[in-house]
């Protein structure tokens, strides 16, 4: 059987990135919800609409795990997906825990960059609520960088631009973390390095994931079933372009570079 991954877009493939190195003997199929991407400006019933029918496509490709490889479909609907469901989910979160303990100790800031929604989300501010009593976190939306990403555009002559402008009202020396809390952004990670000071980490849940993903194969005895096999769907129609596949190809080059 194989891992069923999903995100709007090509975000979840920064995850799927991580899933790969960790279990390359398993199958995968990638489902890109192109026809509705972005989800970040959307409304929560509609995110809810579109999640359900993507995974119900999943759940019809004999699937023995899910990956909602994107931190906004996590917060809005994995609660009501795993009541549907029996095969095991596995969401993303920005990694805003790690980031707030850390600074709590030397008094630095924490940036989450993620998308509108789920800096909106109950699920978001609920946590930094419980964890938050210094008031250290801040949230900026990067609706941009998620079109860049599902435009395949890379180049740093446009997108530093976008990035400088969206970060050009922080003090940006007061941060010591900052979280990438939205899957399409670690695709962008060797800009943000160029923009933020030295002693600023960049995290992302990916990694989190992924381990999370193995562990729970693991549990339930149904690791190493194939031969890293990756099947992509954008909204339910099979990817059968050889031109967007090798774009998708170069993807993973580009996160192994940077
Ligand atoms: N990649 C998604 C996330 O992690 O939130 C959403 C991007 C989008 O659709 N705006």
């Amino acid at each position: 059987m194989k891992i069923g991954f999903f995100d709007s877009g090509i975000g979840g493939m920064t995850v799927l990135y991580h899933a790969l190195r960790l279990l390359p003997k398993d199958d995968y199929i990638y489902y890109a919800d192109t026809l509705h991407v972005p989800y970040g400006e959307k409304s929560k019933d509609d995110v809810k609409k579109y999640v359900f029918e993507a995974v119900d496509f999943l759940s019809q490709q004999n699937i023995k795990a899910l990956v909602i490889a994107c931190n906004t479909a996590t917060s809005v609907v994995a609660k009501e997906l795993r009541k549907k469901y029996s095969f095991p989910i596995i969401g993303i979160e920005p990694a805003v825990k790690p980031a707030i303990i850390k600074n709590q100790e030397t008094g630095n800031r924490v940036l989450v960059l993620a998308t509108s929604l789920t800096l909106k989300e109950e699920k978001f501010n609920n946590l930094v609520t419980k964890l938050d009593s210094d008031h250290i976190v801040d949230g900026l939306a990067l609706p941009g960088l998620v079109k860049f990403a599902e435009d395949f555009e890379f180049n740093e002559e446009i997108v530093l631009p976008y990035l400088k402008s969206q970060l050009g009202s922080y003090k940006l020396n007061q941060y010591g973390t900052v979280v990438l809390g939205c899957t399409h952004f670690p695709f962008y990670k060797d800009m943000l390095k160029k923009l933020l000071p030295e002693q600023v980490d960049i995290i992302d849940g990916g990694i989190g994931t992924a381990e999370n993903l193995k562990r729970t194969l693991k549990e339930t005895n149904s690791i190493n079933e194939g031969i890293g096999a990756i099947e992509y769907y954008r909204s339910g129609v099979k990817v059968e372009n050889e031109q967007t596949l090798q774009q998708y190809a170069k993807l993973f080059e580009r996160l192994h570079q940077i």
